[in-house]
């Protein structure tokens, strides 16, 4: 038996765009409205309507077993113009966090995931230094306000994404490729997370536990015995993984970035640390590697429509042939997940897996990549990262990004011919089970053809 700690959660994460239905008043809206971004043509209109079925949804994954459940705030609800802040919204989200707790899970909050509000984007975005303050005032306003409904919060989601997919790759909005831009912009959300982190303890007295989610994916040479390749990896991943992490230990902005200046109150802005993993991606020194992001969002699928830094995540070494296929053509590579909670571990205080999860049709293929990852976690826990929980990505099918509903990475199905409704998954089950069993059993993985890690 992979047995985990007493209390570790298990439960699946989601973001508001991507669920909740009628988040219009922000950026991605704007720009899924407009023909030709989106791949299916579809909007986060409807989404999967969870902002009116959260209690139904909670319950639902409650009952397969789930103990806890990442959510994300919608900026744009809470403070809909500049300084004006809603509290209708803000009573909503009560709800929200009320709801999980009621259902016996823990809530696990992030204030910033990908989008914002119109007002902010019509005021340059990320590239306005402003944004620094206009998070922290956010942060420290929904902190006040809901902090006794929850133990957590989480500042910004993958603060790397957006140098990356929105001015360098082009893929997000407001799909820019300049590097003169994304630099700027790398500076931002990392001012940005050290700032929200001292308004959160500025502005609640029961100490949550706050910290940034990382994604991380594994970078590594092509081929590794090519000084090249490993030159172009380690580049890609002090771009992508290390300057972040250099920037929350040391509380500095690393070159390319910065002069590697101290920002005050950065160095140590983390009581928890949240790390999306999904692939590792393989850099070779050929081609056009100097882009400060891999392809971790790109379109994966080859069908050459996607971003050029994607090319990334397409290689493969013909000697390790993937064992999962997934949508997002990503190189789906377990093992990665245990080298960067490893690599985290040294920070010194709790892990979470804020994300991992596959977006596939193939159900048995799901199954074998939740416990692969797990056994993935358990073998970190071994070597000795300190690591609390696991959130699936993601509870629902959702809305994910410039793929619209084509992407189908669920624990539950949404069947959208038939007003939304929800399907679990085998993985649920499955999951749920060892959510309750607090481990996976060794007839499960044999059942399942997977490795103890
Ligand atoms: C991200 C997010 C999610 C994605 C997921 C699958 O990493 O982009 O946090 O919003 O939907 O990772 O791509």
């Amino acid at each position: 038996m992979l047995a985990f700690p007493d209390g570790f959660l298990f439960g699946a994460a989601t973001a508001a765009h991507q669920v909740e239905g009628g988040c219009l008043d922000n950026h991605w809206s704007e720009w899924e409205h407009q023909p030709g971004t989106i791949r299916d043509g579809s909007t986060a209109d409807v989404a999967c309507d969870h902002y009116r079925r959260f209690r139904d949804d909670f319950a639902l994954a409650s009952s397969l077993g789930q103990n806890a459940q990442r959510i994300s705030i919608e900026w744009a609800r809470i403070e809909p113009e500049e300084g004006r802040f809603d509290r209708r919204e803000i009573d909503h989200y009560r709800e929200v966090l009320d709801s999980i707790r009621e259902n016996g899970m823990e809530p696990l909050p992030t204030l910033h995931h990908f989008t914002h509000p119109s007002w902010v984007a019509a005021d340059g975005g990320w590239e306005n230094p402003r944004i620094v303050d206009r998070l922290a005032r956010y942060a420290e306003h929904a902190s006040r306000e809901l902090g006794d409904r929850t133990s957590f919060w989480w500042t910004i989601n993958e603060p790397m994404v957006a140098p990356a997919l929105c001015y360098l790759m082009g893929i997000h909005p407001p799909c820019v490729r300049d590097i003169s831009r994304a630099l700027p912009v790398s500076r931002h959300v990392l001012l940005a997370h050290g700032a929200m982190y001292r308004a959160i303890h500025g502005a609640t007295s029961h100490r949550p536990k706050v910290g940034p989610v990382l994604q991380m994916p594994f970078i590594d040479a092509h081929d590794p015995s090519s000084e090249e390749d490993r030159a172009a990896a380690a580049q890609q991943d002090f771009l992508f993984n290390q300057y972040y992490l250099e920037g929350l230990r040391h509380g500095i902005v690393a070159p390319p970035v910065g002069g590697g200046e101290e920002i005050p109150g950065l160095a140590g802005s983390y009581d928890v640390i949240g790390l999306n993993y999904y692939a590792r991606m393989l850099v070779s020194g050929r081609g056009d590697m100097a882009h400060p992001a891999g392809g971790a969002h790109g379109d994966g699928d080859g069908d050459g429509d996607g971003a050029t830094a994607s090319e990334g995540m397409r290689l493969r070494r013909p000697d390790e042939p993937s064992e999962f296929d997934d949508q997002m053509g990503w190189e789906v590579w377990p093992r990665g997940l245990r080298e960067q909670l490893l690599r985290l571990s040294s920070f010194g205080v709790p892990l979470y897996v804020t994300e991992n999860g596959m977006a596939t049709r193939d159900e048995r293929a799901r199954c074998r990549h939740l416990l692969a990852h797990l056994a993935e976690v358990h073998a970190a826990i071994r070597g000795g990262a300190d690591v609390r929980g696991f959130l699936y990505w993601t509870l629902l099918d959702n809305f994910e990004w410039a793929e619209g509903y084509t992407r189908t990475f669920g624990l539950i199905e949404i069947d959208r011919a038939r007003d939304l409704e929800r399907k679990p998954r085998e993985a649920a089950r499955l999951y749920g089970e060892i959510a309750r069993r607090g481990g996976i059993d060794e007839e499960t993985l044999r059942k399942f053809e997977v490795a103890a890690g």
